[in-house]
């Protein structure tokens, strides 16, 4: 059986295990990355849309910045929309902070690209991954071009998403997940038509929650509430069509239709699993949390995982063991305030099934919670500094003392 060492053996060539890869590439430590999928598959996943300052400096600092700087659309805030109104919050007036439109499959082109200029050691399309010894002397197995392959590494990094195999590894007594569902689903659609606005729109109506997002100036990318059972199939281009001008159109604006690319069903949940770690496996990204994805977090959340993770890594082989030792504490501390806030979104924005005729106190609720959040600049600030993404450790906090 052909056998490979690393210092990290990396499961999963999503945006987590591409960057860590790489990342750990520009620190000079080997790692190689085994993915079950073809690449072509990887390519054209669709997904998030919405890169937060921070991730953006990441990608810039590493040397990816290149084409997210001529095609990222960086916006300075966003809009709220409820009740027929249309609030803009500004995050640049704010907090000094904007956000960039450059989706999650420009950001996986890129990595992509730069890993093959590279010539880093990528297994696509492996069989029966699987990942051994974690506590002791890791090893993942798997089959590649029906020849078995096996990889002896220093540490494994579980970057294979919600349904991958590391975070199944750990002993169900060293792990504690903490989950929540929602009674609701999005259906995203890519439509070949230029944007109907200048910046996102997320929008509460009687009928559900709508978002205008975008993909560039010739590429809209619109969301819809629906129930979570709902079947694609059951979704003409027309029924959406109609359902976005319903929910999105004010007095004086036109949603332009163009012809629909995609579309896709989505469910929602958040998940967090704790611990990040376990002896010399770690998780990153959607192997270790999830978020709806109301609030934009959930590849800003793997990027900064990332972030962390190859910073402790390379502080690990320069010889200060600290930071690996405390990656799951500082992950887990930063995740649960973006799950806090991407809860918030999504039941700000979302209506409540049940929540139906003249009892229907929560959309009131929700109502009057939209008119303070886009009424009180203290509310706007708030929600543009988690927007914009929090710092990644808890003391980088905006502190504005109090006026004595
Ligand atoms: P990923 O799931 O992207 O990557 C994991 C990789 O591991 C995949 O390539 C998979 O094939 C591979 N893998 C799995 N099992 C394996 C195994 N046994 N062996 C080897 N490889 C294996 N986030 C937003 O912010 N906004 C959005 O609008 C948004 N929309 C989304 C829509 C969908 C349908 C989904 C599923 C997610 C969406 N997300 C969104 C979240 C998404 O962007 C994730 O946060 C992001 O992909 C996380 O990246 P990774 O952690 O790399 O996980
Ligand atoms: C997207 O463009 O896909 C997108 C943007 C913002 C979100 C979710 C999705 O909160």
């Amino acid at each position: 059986m052909p056998s490979l060492k690393t210092r990290v053996a990396i499961v999963g060539a999503g945006p987590a295990g591409l960057l860590l890869g790489w990342a750990l590439g520009a620190s000079g430590i080997d790692s190689v990355i085994v993915e079950r999928r073809p690449v072509d598959y990887i390519l054209a996943r669709v997904r998030a849309g919405v890169l937060e300052q921070g991730s953006v400096e990441t990608l810039t600092e590493l040397g990816l910045g290149g084409r997210l700087a001529a095609e990222g659309l960086v916006h300075r805030g966003i809009y709220l929309q409820f009740a027929g109104e249309r609030h803009h919050v500004d995050f640049a007036d704010l907090v000094g902070r904007t956000v960039t439109v450059y989706g999650q499959q420009a950001v996986v082109r890129d990595l992509i690209t730069a890993h093959e200029g590279a010539g880093s050691r990528i297994f696509y399309s492996a069989d029966d991954v699987a990942v051994h010894d974690i506590a002791t002397t890791p090893r993942v197995s798997f089959t590649h071009d029906g020849q078995p392959h096996e990889i002896e590494a220093d540490f494994i990094v579980g970057a294979d998403g919600f349904h991958g195999v590391c975070r199944p590894a750990i002993p169900a007594d060293a792990l504690t997940a903490y989950e929540r569902g929602y009674p609701y689903a999005w259906l995203g659609i890519l439509a070949d038509v230029a944007p109907s606005t200048d910046e996102l729109i997320y929008c509460l109506h009687e009928d559900g929650f709508a978002m205008h997002s975008m993909r560039s100036p010739t590429v809209s990318r619109l969301y819809l509430q629906v129930n979570p059972d709902e079947k694609i199939e059951d979704w003409s281009d027309e029924r959406i069509w109609d359902a976005l001008h319903a929910r999105l159109g004010i007095d004086g604006w036109r949603l332009n239709e163009g012809p629909v690319t995609e579309k896709s069903i989505t469910p929602m949940r958040s998940f967090v699993v704790s611990s990040m770690n376990h002896g010399r496996l770690f998780l990153a990204g959607d192997a270790g949390h999830i978020v709806p994805p109301t609030g934009a977090k959930g590849l800003n959340s793997a990027i900064a995982d990332v972030t962390l993770l190859a910073d402790a890594f390379a502080r690990y082989y320069a010889g200060d063991e600290a930071p690996l030792a405390g990656y799951s504490d500082a992950v887990l501390s930063r995740q649960w305030r973006i799950q806090q806030f991407s809860q918030w979104m999504t039941r700000m924005l979302h209506r409540h099934p049940g929540d139906a005729g003249e009892h229907r106190f929560d959309y009131f609720s929700q109502l009057g919670e939209l008119d303070y959040t886009t009424g009180s600049v203290h509310a706007m600030r708030s929600l543009a500094e988690q927007y914009t993404g929090l710092p990644l450790s808890r003391h980088s906090l905006s502190r504005q003392e109090h006026a004595a």
